[in-house]
């Protein structure tokens, strides 16, 4: 086993098992939310995939180890952020070296996850081509992971602070399926439809499990975007949060707000230009993911 990777003994023992488990991000956690809010979703999120029966494994780096399955200290330092850095691919081995404490984005809980044998893993979006990034070139490093690393991401899409037409052609390129649950439309996190569609609505968790078991027999590399739309009583409006995310956008250009900055800075401002509504959504499509998660990995353990 690489000797950086701790794996919590629950995990461990699930692994050794072949009991379904989801792999759960920190960078959600401790750049994507408010605490306190953030702590009481960071064990809501693992009780719900325990209800479905699976194993959570909520990710992060910290004191030098690539841990999976967390504590529930390890959780509230997460979710305090006090100096936790924001950790992509290309940071991970600084924040091993120097023992700084990292939360997971999209990208490295994939990689974590593939590390430790987990197949499937439950956010609220992924990141992918910003809006202005044919000069900006500011694109995400979680498509690359997705096309390379070997897990199934289950999301409500991408917020449309992202450019999501390049996004999902972005995504065809590097030969990432992009499967709907229960959709025909590719959806845009706070709203069920983004105006894009997905690549194939599978009816059901059973279909979208046995589509990543064929993708990986069929020794197809790389994981898939699977797009479960936010329940409908929690969905806001497609045109009042897109004004929100360009007036956050517009901020954040005359802030000067750059690089791995842009994303928790936009989050952050649309959660304050809304007075907390879009918190309420956030959490309850991320929990809904979750949910979904734990099923696939489920119906996954059958086949
Ligand atoms: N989008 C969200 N909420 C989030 C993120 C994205 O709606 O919390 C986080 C995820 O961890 C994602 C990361 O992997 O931001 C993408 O950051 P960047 O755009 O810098 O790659
Ligand atoms: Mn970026």
């Amino acid at each position: 086993m690489n000797k950086y990777l701790s794996i919590a003994p629950e995990i461990r023992e699930a692994l050794a098992a072949d009991k379904p488990i989801v792999a759960l991000e920190s960078t959600i956690l401790s750049h994507g939310m408010p605490y306190p809010e953030n702590l009481e979703f960071s064990h809501k999120v693992e009780e719900i995939v325990r209800e479905e029966g699976a194993i959570p494994a909520t990710t992060a780096i910290i004191d030098g180890k690539l841990c999976v399955g967390l504590t529930s200290e390890q959780l509230k330092i997460m979710c305090k952020a006090e100096n936790v850095g924001k950790v992509s691919r290309r940071d991970v081995a600084t924040y091993v070296a120097t023992g700084m404490v990292g939360a997971t984005t999209v990208a490295t809980t994939m990689m974590l996850a593939e590390l430790a044998g987990i197949r499937f893993f439950a956010t609220g979006g992924i990141g992918g081509v910003h809006r202005g990034a044919e000069t900006t070139m500011d694109i995400s490093a979680d498509l690359q992971e997705l096309a390379n690393t070997q897990v199934a991401v289950i999301c409500a899409g991408a917020k449309s602070l992202l450019d999501i037409g390049l996004t999902l052609e972005y995504l065809e390129t590097m030969g990432v399926p992009v499967i709907g649950l229960e959709t025909d439309d590719f959806p845009a996190f706070y709203c069920r439809k983004s105006g894009f569609e997905v690549d194939f609505n599978a009816s059901n968790e059973a279909t979208a499990a046995k589509i990543m078991k064929t993708k990986w027999e069929l020794g197809l590399k790389g994981g898939a975007v699977i797009a479960n739309p936010i329940p409908a009583e929690y969905e806001l409006d497609f045109d009042e949060m897109n004004a929100v995310i360009e007036r956050a956008i517009e901020s954040a250009k005359k802030d000067g707000i750059r690089g791995k900055a842009t994303t928790p800075y936009l989050l952050a401002h649309i959660k304050d230009y809304t007075e907390g509504v879009s918190l309420t959504s956030n959490l309850q499509l991320a929990y809904h993911n979750a949910r979904k998660a734990a099923r696939i990995a489920v119906e996954y353990t059958k086949l």
